[in-house]
């Protein structure tokens, strides 16, 4: 067992592990899988990659025997990072019940009780956003080799529940700083230390999303296409912009399949391709969205939403993103005022998560003279309708904008929270590729009703959009494509202009 260049992954066999053995290869270092509860005793180091649910995991490992060899392990003192998850289940027992489970229950599932403490779950009744998706500054109170150098610099972090010590954030997806980290464990000698970073009170940092909308061209590759109120034109290659996005400092990089809607996703291969080569070079969160629904297909075989999202994640998606699918199950939520559980919204974040599902929504403004008009929330808008309306409301669409519903954005994101999104992507058809800012009345609207992060998105023109949208909303990230990819204002400019204006972001 003693090869100096490998390390002992522990995946469970719950979710999303490609991630962490990227950044793993990445740093030139091997792979062994566990396989027994022996490999678990043989292992030199050994990572706990945090995804999953902490129910599920438990019982897996209590079945199969790995949860004693796991105790024993760390009693001998051996090498041992517990990632996110990773790090909770060493805890005597966690508020979060795993697949099944009704949040609002308070039982515990027991932990393997190496450190003693309850996980619990983020109140969001005190004011704060939950899921805590994002970056964070690190404050390091105790000198230990394997955080040296990464004092002050961003992290990323996503979880509902916390425990006190150790790597809650995701090295694996927290850019070179992460790296950097990984690689003190993986090989403890190697130098490669940052400087440290000038220390000051950090709070979440806000996020600047780089979104590629990606379509199939007619020889079957994907491009990067970009629209301008949804109507669109081609403009690159997905992963290599994807890439060059991540080196230019973008926080998030999302892939919209704009065509989703029409295709069946898990025929759409180039997709799944794209996924895996972006995250074997992007060490931050990938977000996928396009066609995530239940699917028969030509030979009567039936995929459910699960399958199609647990393909995603096996390529190297760190979250799922729904449009239209979500807008009929928020419809039929609204009218009946039951949870199914059944709708891809419910049963994608029951197993992996919520902070894995992203709900993304399509409105177009709706003026009207008097909110009494509609039966949905409106706002007075800051610049006046056509006709001098001094109302809006949002009325969300599918498919890509084709069809109206009759339900605002307001009503879906209240409803899409309750079933169990993570976070909203929020756009604005009247907006898209205009370049005149965000829709301020709209975001405003949406991320004081809800407590999950909302990203603004559709309309960057220029960096000082992006400090309006942050100084005068509560949106925890904004998102822009057609900037980027046109090159007219670089991410690091987005960035240095938030700075100045006294904005939190993450500076590589
Ligand atoms: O309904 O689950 O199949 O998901 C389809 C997804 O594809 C949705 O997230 C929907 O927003 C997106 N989509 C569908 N058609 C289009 C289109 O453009 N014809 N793109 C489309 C939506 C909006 C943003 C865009 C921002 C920022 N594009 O993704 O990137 O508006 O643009 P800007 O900074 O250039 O203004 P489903």
């Amino acid at each position: 067992s003693s090869n100096a260049n490998t390390v002992t992954l522990l995946d469970y066999g719950a979710g999303n592990v490609r991630s962490v053995r990227n950044a793993i290869r990445h740093l030139g270092v091997n792979i062994r899988d566990v396989r027994s509860p022996e490999d678990i005793l043989s292992a030199d180091r050994l990572v706990f990659p945090g995804v999953g649910a902490f129910g599920s995991a438990m019982d897996v490992l209590n079945r199969t025997g790995m949860a004693d060899a796991l105790r024993e392990y760390i009693r001998r003192d051996r090498p041992f990072l517990g990632i996110c998850l990773g790090l909770q289940l060493l805890f005597d027992s966690s508020e979060e019940n795993g697949p099944g489970a009704d949040s609002a229950s308070t039982t515990v599932v027991s932990g393997l009780g190496v450190i003693p403490g309850v996980v619990r779950r983020f109140d969001s009744s005190e004011g704060l956003i939950v899921p805590h998706i994002g970056w964070n500054a690190l404050q390091i109170t105790k000198d230990t080799q394997l955080l040296q150098g990464a004092d002050g610099h961003h992290v990323y972090f996503v979880h509902s529940y916390h425990a006190l010590p150790a790597v809650q954030f995701h090295p694996e997806k927290s850019g070179a700083t992460g790296l950097s980290i990984f690689e003190k464990f993986l090989s403890p000698n190697s130098s490669g230390a940052k400087a440290p970073a000038h220390r000051k009170a950090s709070k979440l940092a806000k996020r600047v999303i780089a979104c590629l909308d990606v379509r199939s061209n007619d020889n079957g590759d994907l491009v990067v296409t970009k629209g301008d109120q949804y109507d669109v034109r081609n403009l690159g290659k997905p992963v290599e912009l994807a890439s060059q996005y991540y080196i230019d400092g973008a926080d998030e990089v999302s892939f919209l399949n704009i065509t989703g809607f029409r295709a069946f996703p898990l025929g759409d291969l180039p997709m799944l391709e794209v996924l895996r080569c972006a995250s074997e070079k992007v060490f931050v969160p990938l977000t996928v969205g396009g066609g995530i629904r239940d699917f028969t297909d030509e030979s009567g075989r039936y995929y459910s939403s699960l399958e199609v999202a647990s393909e995603y994640f096996r390529s190297g998606a760190d979250k799922i993103s729904i449009g239209s699918d979500a807008v009929f199950a928020a419809e039929a939520y609204l009218q009946t005022g039951v949870k199914t559980g059944k709708s891809s919204l419910e049963q994608i974040s029951r197993v992996y998560g919520n902070q894995a599902v992203v709900v993304s929504i399509d409105p177009r403004r709706v003026y009207v003279k008097s909110p009494d008009e509609v039966q949905f929330r409106t706002v007075k808008v800051s610049s006046k309708g056509p006709l001098g309306e001094e109302y809006a409301w949002y009325q969300c669409t599918v498919s890509g904008g084709r069809d109206s519903r009759p339900i605002g954005a307001y009503e879906l994101a209240k409803a899409v929270e309750e079933l169990g999104a993570g976070e909203i992507l929020l756009n604005c058809i009247d907006c898209d590729g205009q370049g005149g800012g965000f829709d301020i009345d709209l975001i405003k609207m949406v991320s004081d009703a809800v407590t999950i992060p909302v990203i603004a998105s559709s309309g960057a023109g220029s960096v000082e959009h992006f400090s309006e949208v942050f100084e005068k909303t509560n949106a925890s990230a904004a998102l822009a494509a057609g900037i980027f990819h046109r090159k007219e204002v670089p991410i690091l400019a987005v960035k240095e202009h938030l700075v100045d204006a006294g904005v939190e972001v993450r500076m590589q």
